[in-house]
């Protein structure tokens, strides 16, 4: 179910007809995004594809390893991501055994995969095939992605770090601008880990050390992506998705411990205070991100496999190989999501909608006002807190059929009464809040109104044919082949 390296999983992808390798010359400078891009863009993602030769570096280049949903789903050992939201689902519902031996037997195996799911040091690992103490970062095939780049951005990194108080560790998946040889931006947004622990090393005047891994199981790779509550370890969550401990060895110039599997390490810090203009950087929103002031990453060392693959992504107009990350995400964490606000039905965050900046949500009505509770409640958990719109439908309306919830919501909201506008944090990236990191929010309550709600009228009935009347056009309809 785990994967022993990147290679392993590309051997998988090409097994099952999903990888495509392109054998020509092609630039890592626009020409891969473009050729990217339009293969992403294609009917269900199409293929994960294998840049042999980039031009001017030694090592082949990936992409779009995680752009379609079994893509998706077989980076994470399953052949339907559902498994796995099953899986955290039943997690969540471990009760403590009530009855005799028999049951608590039965938890046994459950409580047996948590254990295992730690990582575990070893004194050897692949990623350290070879060492380069003189680090080069022109030497990777860094992809510069659209025309106003500020420069080449390493777009699929794990950025591990330490929490400078209580030690805790956080791998994110954060940009890294590459400026020279041994300097990179380091680009961890406010609202993220990596900028916390960043935070607490710059009041205490402390140099932050910082590893930059590429590669290894694609199971991690999504796990610096997934909105980990704080202080949950990635590594842990990694464990538990690929049912088998990250195996780590200590970098060699830094404290850090990495992930032994991963094709590249880059190891580094970042110094309290330093700061340079980072971006401009076409982003996930179909929009540059504008340059602003980030910290620098300083490269101490770069280690690797003998034969490393470079894995990488582009952003850009969706859809593309993020969404696939996302969609992930929404599924996964919907059982979490679930745990603390149970009356949540489903949720579904529109690839086209920027994701959380539009999050459709159905819910089980139990009281007056109850969608304004679940919107506020989503507006203060996690990373849901950048969400700028919510629309909220009874239990049911399909969420993922954006029919459905336009119709409920052309029909059932007076927006007068039904529309919440607050502000609050939102995504950094956003070009449109009145501010750098703030905003207004828009909540849409699109259920069906309650007398207690103040709703005097009478609330007219949804059209239904009668069970009798559709058993007859069945028949009609398949004998006259109208069906
Ligand atoms: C392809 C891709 C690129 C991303 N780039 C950034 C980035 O440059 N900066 C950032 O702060 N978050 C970025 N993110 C989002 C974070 O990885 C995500 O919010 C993650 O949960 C952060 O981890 P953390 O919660 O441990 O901080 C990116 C996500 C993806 C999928
Ligand atoms: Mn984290």
């Amino acid at each position: 179910m785990a994967f022993d390296s990147l290679a392993d999983f590309v051997k998988l992808l090409e097994k099952r007809g999903e990888l495509v390798r392109i054998t020509d010359e092609v630039d890592p400078k626009l020409e891969i995004t473009a050729i990217t891009d339009r293969v992403s863009k294609s009917p269900g993602g199409g293929k994960a594809l294998l840049f042999e030769k980039p031009k001017g570096s030694e090592f082949p280049v990936l992409i779009n390893a995680f752009g379609s949903y079994k893509r998706m789903s077989l980076a994470l050992g399953v052949e339907d991501l559902e498994e796995r939201a099953k899986e955290i689902g039943e997690l969540l519902e471990m009760k403590p055994p009530t009855g005799g031996l028999l049951d608590k037997l039965k938890m046994l195996p459950k409580l047996a995969d948590i254990a295992k799911f730690p990582p575990v040091e070893v004194s050897r690992g692949a990623c350290q095939e070879v060492v380069e103490t003189e680090p080069d970062l022109t030497k990777l095939p860094v992809l510069t992605c659209w025309p106003q780049d500020g420069g080449p951005f390493i777009t699929l990194p794990l950025v591990y770090t330490h929490d400078p108080e209580n030690g805790d560790r956080n791998i994110g998946m954060y940009r890294v601008q590459v400026f020279d040889k041994k300097t990179t931006g380091m680009h961890w947004q406010v609202h993220h880990h990596g900028a916390a622990h960043h935070r607490k090393a710059e009041k205490a005047g402390k140099r932050l050390e910082v590893a930059v891994v590429l590669g290894g199981d694609p199971a991690l790779t999504y796990a610096a992506t997934a909105p980990l509550p704080d202080g949950v370890d990635e590594l842990l969550f990694t464990g538990f998705l690929r049912k088998k401990p990250v195996e780590l060895v200590k970098c060699k110039t830094i404290g850090l411990s990495v992930n032994a599997d991963a094709d590249f390490v880059i190891e580094g810090y970042v110094e309290p205070g330093e700061r340079r203009l980072e971006g401009p950087f076409g982003d996930h929103t179909g929009y540059y991100s504008l340059a602003d002031l980030y910290p620098v990453f300083h490269v101490t060392c770069v280690t690797r496999r003998k034969n490393p693959i470079y894995p990488a992504t582009i952003v850009g107009k969706p859809p593309q190989e993020d969404g696939y990350l996302g969609k992930a995400t929404e599924r996964l964490f919907l059982p979490i999501l679930r745990k603390v606000l149970p009356e949540v039905v489903d949720m579904d965050l529109p690839v086209d909608g920027i994701f959380h900046n539009l999050a459709l949500v159905s819910i089980d009505k139990q009281y007056p006002h109850h969608a304004r509770k679940v919107m506020y409640a989503l507006w203060g958990l996690g990373q849901m807190m950048l969400s700028k719109m919510i629309i909220i439908v009874d239990k049911d309306t399909d969420v993922h059929d954006y029919r459905q919830v336009l119709w409920r919501v052309g029909n059932c909201l007076d927006p007068k009464r039904d529309v919440v506008i607050v502000d609050g944090p939102v995504d950094v990236l956003d070009h449109a809040s009145v501010a750098w990191g703030w905003g207004g929010k828009m909540g849409l309550d699109a259920t069906r109104k309650w007398k207690e709600e103040g709703f005097d009228r009478e609330w007219p009935d949804e059209l239904f044919m009668t069970p009798e009347a559709e058993q007859k056009a069945e028949q009609i309809l398949k004998k006259f082949k109208l069906i």
